[in-house]
């Protein structure tokens, strides 16, 4: 009998492997065995595949991929699995379009997050609006992408929808900072009723004192239903004298008002430490934009950019990861001061 509950559809397909015996008991989160599961240019013009989003389709698998084009160029390509595992990817980058379907390209286009809403997928990406901004498209047969409306002021970087309406109002997790390699930035909130105006902005969690996460933090996947609020798995950041790591946290956030975080994991959940996360073309990053997840087992499969080059999958299980959490939740007031209530 499982203690906590997804709330959502059963994928019995999803991608799994049970804990390896090496694996430690402790650590919440293990790597899938043939990590990494996309590698070096995977496309014709594409030199490497990253911090990319996917999610269940027509009985399949279906996402968007940050190819980085031999002209170090990012933009987003899809990609489509029977098994989530091996993918096929389309040789032309999206085509996005606007309201009257003409082409209309964003200079650039980088770490998607894919999230369905109702009949319809958004799709949300880091792209220049006179400095990082983000972008966001709507589709419902993944052959046209309608921009639509750009959210946020810049300058903001992973913006991460959830995945239901709450209180009648979209939500969106964003991290505000400034341009280049942003030396700061804490999560936020923010709703609209109608994907065009967004408001009520809220503090949802900062950056801590726990060193793995001590420079900025920055939504991930998009936020789980559960029964125990929302989870939520992110990117926290610490700076060395050789650059910055990049490693995945864990928090529940209110599953009502989810600028209220309930618990957020002191530890991180996945560190740096394989070959492919310690080396590549930034090394040392674990940075998370998806999950598949089956209401059914509770089984969670984490879908994670490996150092900048690769695509690295995790699995944990929800009763795992949440007494995880829960074990080792520290919050502070600057997780809640402002959060709404
Ligand atoms: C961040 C983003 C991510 C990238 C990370 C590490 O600022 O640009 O796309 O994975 O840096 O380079």
């Amino acid at each position: 009998m499982s203690k906590y509950k997804i709330i959502g559809p059963a994928v019995p397909n999803m991608p799994w492997q049970d804990r390896p015996a090496e694996s430690k008991e402790w650590m919440p989160l293990w790597r899938y065995s043939e990590n990494p599961i996309i590698g070096r240019n995977p496309v014709e013009n594409v030199a490497r595949i990253f911090n990319s989003a996917v999610i269940p389709y027509e009985g399949k698998f279906i996402g968007v991929f940050r190819g980085e084009q031999i002209n170090g160029i990012p933009h987003i390509y899809l990609g489509h699995s029977e098994d989530a595992i091996h993918w096929e990817f389309e040789k032309e980058k999206i085509n996005f379009v606007d309201e009257d379907g003409n082409s209309f390209m964003p200079v650039y286009a980088y770490d998607p997050r894919l999230v369905k809403v109702e009949d319809t997928y958004y799709m949300m990406w880091c792209q220049d609006c006179y400095g990082a901004g983000i972008g966001m498209a709507k589709t419902t047969d993944f052959k046209t992408f309608t921009r639509i409306e750009n959210p946020f002021l810049p300058f903001n970087r992973n913006a991460v929808l959830f995945p239901r309406k709450i209180n009648g109002n979209f939500m969106m997790l964003s991290r505000p900072s400034d341009s280049g390699h942003t030396p700061f930035g804490d999560i936020y909130v923010s709703e609209s009723p109608d994907m065009v105006y967004w408001g009520k902005h809220r503090h949802v969690m900062g950056k801590s004192p726990e060193w793995w996460e001590s420079v900025k933090i920055g939504g991930g996947a998009a936020p789980i239903e559960t029964d125990e609020g929302w989870l939520l798995f992110y990117h926290g950041v610490t700076g060395t004298c050789n650059g910055l790591v990049y490693s995945i946290g864990g928090a529940i956030l209110d599953i009502d008002n989810p600028s209220v975080v309930k618990y957020r994991c002191e530890n991180f959940l996945l560190t740096p430490e394989e070959w492919y996360e310690e080396r590549g073309f930034v090394p040392n990053v674990c940075f998370p934009c998806a999950t598949i997840h089956d209401a059914e087992t509770g089984r969670i499969a984490i879908y994670y950019g490996a150092a900048d080059t690769y695509v690295g999958l995790a699995f944990t299980e929800l009763d795992e990861v949440i007494d995880y959490i829960k074990e080792h939740s520290v919050v502070r007031q600057s997780d809640t001061e402002t959060g709404r209530r």
